[in-house]
């Protein structure tokens, strides 16, 4: 396995260190290195946005009043050297913990160190998947995470949670179990949503009629407790939250709290037909029935998708300032969603092709985006220092 690379050290460093469980003297740092010397003020620049600083984190979400500083490089990479990162958690130290999808466990900080995950398959899209911090993960460093298993020969996925506690796993505990696995169409995102319920997307694991099976676990958004019970308020007597998804793989709520989840359509088919969805409890997004802009009551049509003749394969999304920020994989570039309420106002592509397929995205402490690269996924062109993190500020994603 190749060594994982920590450059764009600094940050990483400084907040590694006010982690570090054996310090006598947890001195406060500041986590945003960034422009130490603060520019000279002059009448024809912005005020710079204020930064909050980052001691007083928590688990609780992100607050997204953070911003990064219009300053920097618009992108810099981080750490390079994975092998297939599917998603990005920030600790509460500001340490990231990544899931590679082969199985293992990334702890990047001051170093870098790989947890080996058992009972990964990784066959396919499957494999280690999603990863989500419990809302009390300060307290109980509790983690959950989405894996494919072959159980009697089957692919299957489930959700487990850990305690992670120095640089080890223990207590696992199966949290849900029993969704249809496939080589294809996994779906694995895992999210706590604002009610601190946990949020999983399925994929259809290509039996695209089950989509459309309100009762059946394939193509659907779950919601459960934290436990792996159904909570109440959910639209049917199960885990079921919406169905009719294909693929879904991208969960983020914006700053009303609703959910909006990135879909794969059927590319390869007529190619295209990618999704970004307003999930509402209950409702049916059409597939297999519908793609596209066709209609049939009864069936929620995506806010935007992508048309037949373009591809987005979309990873995951994250919600900053109006704006959804969703990654692309066969799309190779970062799209990202002006939004009035629930209205699209604007559509605007950055990086197309400049690092190859991009996967998980999530919103750090510092207010930037943390993007990683899946070019080792069996689909891409891996450069030798793949895959990477990138750190995208995006107060510079400006359209030309
Ligand atoms: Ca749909």
């Amino acid at each position: 396995m190749k060594p994982i690379k920590l450059l764009a050290l600094g940050f990483l460093f400084l907040i590694a260190l006010a982690a570090c469980a054996g310090d006598p003297s947890p001195s406060p740092v500041v986590p945003t290195s960034e422009d130490p010397t603060p520019p000279p003020s002059s009448p024809a620049t912005p005020k710079q946005p204020e930064i909050t600083e980052s001691q007083e984190m928590t688990s609780t979400p992100v607050p997204t009043t953070v911003r990064a500083p219009l300053s920097g490089p618009l992108a810099e990479v981080v750490a390079s050297g994975l092998d297939t990162p599917w998603e990005i958690v920030f600790l509460p130290g500001g340490e990231l913990l990544v899931t590679e999808r082969p199985g293992t466990l990334v702890l990047i900080g001051r170093t870098a160190t790989r947890i080996q995950v058992p009972g990964v398959k990784q066959q396919g899209e499957g494999g280690l998947l999603g990863l989500a911090l419990d809302p009390d993960y300060a307290v109980n460093h509790q983690i959950y995470i989405y894996l494919t298993s072959l159980e009697n020969g089957q692919l299957v996925n489930r959700v487990e949670r850990y305690v992670f506690k120095e640089d080890s796993l223990s207590d696992r505990k199966v949290i849900f179990e029993g969704i249809p696995g496939a080589s294809n169409h996994d779906g694995g995102r895992i999210e706590f949503g604002p009610d601190g319920h946990l949020y999983i997307t399925t994929g259809d694991a290509q039996n695209p009629a089950f989509a459309q099976d309100y009762t059946a676990l394939q193509g659907k958004i779950l919601r459960l407790t934290r436990e792996g019970e159904v909570p109440e308020g959910n639209p049917f007597p199960s885990a079921v939250w919406s169905y009719g998804h294909r693929n879904p793989q991208g969960l983020a709520w914006d700053a009303e709290g609703r959910l909006w989840s990135t879909e794969h359509g059927p590319s390869g088919l007529g190619s295209g037909y990618d999704e970004l969805n307003l999930i509402a409890p209950g409702a049916n997004y059409g597939w297999p029935e519908i793609q596209g802009e066709q209609e049939l009551e009864g069936m929620v049509n995506p806010v935007i998708q992508s048309g037949s003749s373009v591809t987005w394969a979309p990873g995951d999304v994250e919600y900053l300032d109006g704006k959804l920020f969703f990654t692309g994989l066969r799309g190779s570039a970062l799209y990202v969603v002006s939004l009035d309420g629930e209205r699209v106002t604007g559509f605007d592509t950055f990086f197309s092709g400049e690092y190859g397929r991009l996967r998980a995205i999530r919103l750090g402490p510092d207010g930037y985006l943390y993007i990683s690269t899946s070019n080792r996924d069996g689909r891409g062109n891996p450069d030798i220092n793949d895959d990477l993190i990138l750190r995208v500020n995006p107060n510079l994603l400006i359209t030309p």
